[in-house]
């Protein structure tokens, strides 16, 4: 990748003397504070805040883009909350656009992918009144028997808190249970906005969060790492965005239990909070750039493509960004409802790895851990050496 070179930074008459300290301290890899973390925000300019995120992001991961082959399965979009940006859920007695599978349904989900070289199943949905702690953790049983060689990433810190409280179980049993059943990760959704006030607003009923990170604390100290996420561009401020993410900061100081950081943009289609513009996209690449600057502790910063759009996420691996999550296969609707670019969200692997090597990225197939399965780089598809999709 072609960019400025950060030392450049330093001799810059234009560039103001904070802004000259804290590139000094991202060459030195030392920490920026969360006024620090405000002014990026405040003052720093795309293009400057994309050398210092690459500089970051080159250092940690080289040229490397990882993604992985997955599919999702959104058991229902019934669910006891009312968050204000959610396009996706209904309530128990509402049908209209409501759906809840069977667990046979669910299993033949799984079964589509006999013999394909699918590594991860990412299972997330409402939060059902119905379907509690051992149904899931029987589902995740069954699922193992029919694939068990799938890496489960499964439930919110949302439907867990909801889960475990109905259960009458500890966060800790909770887990314990679904992890001797078979789940291996969570994602990570339900984070929002950690705010206290921004969450009264924008999702008042459901898990706070202190509860979020308790739970992923928890879920750490069990051996079951998670993901984060920030839902960002909607009423928060940038003080609320670096709060949230100091707070991430500080909790995978004491476990490292973090895989990745996901910032997830509001879109504002069919939901309570139509009425707010969605960001621009400078604003998604500044909010990438701010992220990877910031989570110095974090190994990965991703571009959820089906969210952002695939011309978005490949800009994003010049703002921080090395993962742009799976193949999908079709089988999410949270963003297509909230009214993404991507309506129909599906990539194969040949089209995946034909998207970051146009941005001049090498393209890595990884498991849910950033193992490598393999390398594309230099992968002659029309050898068929691998089985693909
Ligand atoms: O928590 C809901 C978000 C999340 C909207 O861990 C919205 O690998 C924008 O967390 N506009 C669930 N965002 C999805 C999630 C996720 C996605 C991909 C990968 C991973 C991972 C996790 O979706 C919710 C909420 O923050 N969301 N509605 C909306 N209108
Ligand atoms: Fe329910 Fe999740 Fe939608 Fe909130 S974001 S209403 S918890 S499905």
């Amino acid at each position: 990748m072609q960019t400025r070179d950060i030392s450049s930074l330093l001799i810059d008459s234009k560039l103001s003397n904070d802004l000259k300290k804290i590139t000094e301290k991202v060459i030195a890899s030392e920490r920026i504070t969360f006024d620090e973390g405000v002014l990026l925000f405040e003052k720093g300019e795309l293009g400057f805040l994309g050398t210092l995120a690459n500089y970051i992001r080159e250092k940690k991961n080289g040229n490397n883009v990882y993604f992985n082959r997955n599919f999702h399965i959104e058991p229902t979009n019934i669910c006891v909350f009312d968050c204000k940006f959610c396009s996706y859920s209904r309530l128990l007695k509402q049908k209209d656009g409501a759906w809840e599978l069977s667990e046979e349904q669910i299993l033949d989900l799984v079964r589509k992918y006999d013999g394909k070289p699918i590594t991860e199943v990412h299972i997330v949905g409402g939060v059902h009144p119905k379907m509690g702690l051992m149904y899931f953790a029987n589902l995740i049983k069954k699922i193992k028997e029919i694939r068990p060689d799938l890496h489960v990433k499964a439930f919110t810190a949302v439907e867990l808190e909801y889960m475990c409280r109905k259960a009458k179980v500890s966060y800790e049993e909770g887990l314990r249970i679904l992890k001797e059943h078979g789940q291996n990760s969570l994602p990570g959704g339900g984070a929002e906005i950690f705010d206290e006030t921004v969450r009264k607003e924008i999702c008042e009923d459901k898990c706070t969060s202190a509860e979020w990170l308790e739970i992923h604390e928890t879920a750490h100290k069990l051996g079951m790492p998670s993901n984060a996420t920030m839902l960002y561009g909607h009423v928060e401020k940038f003080e609320h965005r670096i709060d949230h993410m100091n707070r991430l900061r500080d909790l995978q100081d004491k476990t490292k239990g973090f895989n990745t950081f996901i910032p997830l943009k509001f879109r504002n289609g069919g939901n309570q909070m139509s009425h707010i513009a969605e960001s621009t996209v400078i604003e998604d690449l500044r909010n990438y750039a701010v992220s990877r600057i910031y989570m110095d502790n974090f190994g990965h910063v991703k571009a959820y493509w089906p969210m952002i759009g695939r011309t978005t996420a490949q800009l994003s691996l010049a703002f921080g960004v090395d993962d742009i999550d799976g193949t999908i296969d079709d089988s999410t609707k949270i963003y297509t409802m909230a009214g993404s670019e991507e309506q129909s969200p599906a990539l194969t692997t040949q089209q995946l790895v034909e998207m970051i090597k146009q941005v001049g990225r090498a393209p890595i197939e990884r498991d849910t851990l950033y193992n490598v399965i393999t390398d594309y780089s230099n992968y002659d598809f029309s050898k068929e050496e691998i089985v693909l999709d």
